[in-house]
């Protein structure tokens, strides 16, 4: 009987992004390898042995503080490594910092011989996922942002609390940069299969625009309030890459609101920009282009040009 091939996903930046990645990975028997790659050498080979020490209560999986040369084998490379936002900074802040260092962290990922997928989180995620495709030389579709998976996750849950409904019968995506420019696409939003007005006029009669707006508003922001209370957002965004990682391990064809390249989809192009598209072990299979009313569409049109004007310097 033919084995199949041992998957090994490599994880740069070991930080309350990487690390939750790490302990979220285990606990659902994703992958069997991981490797973990950090500036503070020491760190990620604690977390090694932190993490191998759980094993025992979670699934099999070989793990190890590890080099770049590591990655030549890795199926996925997925990197968190970067300054973080600090209370008060935008995402689009963090622009030039984290540009400086990719260009180091995707050169030595590439120099090792990797021929797989990233997965890029670290922020501006959009900004940084562009970089990486450009300075990697991979295809587009093997290069992958993870855009606006979290707002439209905290969306989806807001959503559910405020109509009392299980989060997975709340159908929204949250689209555009992962940042303040973002849009949620009400026009598309239902509960279960009926469109949100509908649902709402029939059974939360009492419900008003004002609340969604401001559901909105706490989707938009939440990084902001977290922030503010315990200096960084990990946990749902590991979740979130974790879902991801285990879309193209599986080849799953998953619909996520990921970051890729546009090449004419929604009137946009030479940017990348959260969407809905299928998730496979190709890895951005397609952009699936949804109907969006005129003011999204500009919403949308908007929150790319934002996003191109900051990608200029990684462009030049
Ligand atoms: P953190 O806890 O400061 O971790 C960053 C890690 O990167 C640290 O351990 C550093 O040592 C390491 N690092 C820095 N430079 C390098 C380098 N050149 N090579 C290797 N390692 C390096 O930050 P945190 O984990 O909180 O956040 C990481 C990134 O994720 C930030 O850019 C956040 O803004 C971003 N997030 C993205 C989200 C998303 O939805 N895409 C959500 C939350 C955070």
């Amino acid at each position: 009987m033919a084995l199949t091939k041992t998957s090994r996903v490599v994880i740069i930046g070991t930080g309350a992004v990487g690390s939750s990645y790490a302990f979220s990975m285990i606990n659902q028997n994703i992958t069997d390898e991981m490797v973990l790659i950090d500036l503070q050498k020491e760190k990620t080979e604690g977390d090694a042995m932190d993490l191998n020490h759980g094993l025992p209560f979670g699934s099999p999986t070989k793990i190890w503080a590890g080099e770049y040369s590591d990655c030549k084998d890795a199926d996925i490379v997925v990197i968190t490594a970067g300054a973080a936002q600090q209370p008060g900074e935008s995402r689009l802040d963090l622009v030039e910092k984290n540009t400086k260092i990719f260009q180091g962290i995707v050169g030595s990922v590439m120099d090792s011989g990797f021929d797989g997928i990233f997965i890029v989180a670290t922020n501006p995620v959009d900004v940084l996922a562009y970089a990486t495709w450009k300075f990697s030389g991979l295809p587009q579709e093997r290069v992958i942002g993870s855009g606006t998976i979290l707002d439209t996750a905290r969306f989806r849950f807001l959503l559910g609390e405020y109509f009392d409904i299980d989060v997975r019968n709340i159908h929204a995506y949250i689209m555009g940069e992962h940042g303040d420019t973002e849009l949620p696409v009400w026009s598309q939003t239902r509960i279960g299969l009926e469109p949100l007005e509908r649902y709402m006029s029939k059974y939360k009669p009492e419900g008003s625009k004002e609340d969604l707006d401001e559901i909105f508003v706490n989707v938009r922001d939440a990084a902001y309030h977290i922030i503010e209370r315990k200096g960084a957002t990990h946990y749902a965004i590991a979740m979130g890459l974790a879902r991801l990682t285990k879309a193209i391990l599986r080849n799953e064809k998953s619909i996520m609101t990921v970051s890729t390249l546009m090449e004419g989809e929604y009137g946009l192009d030479d940017v990348y920009i959260g969407v809905p598209a299928v998730v496979s072990e190709k890895g951005v299979e397609k952009v699936i282009e949804i109907d969006l009313n005129e003011q999204e569409m500009k919403q949308l049109q908007h929150s790319s040009a934002t996003l191109k004007e900051v990608l200029q310097p990684v462009k030049d």
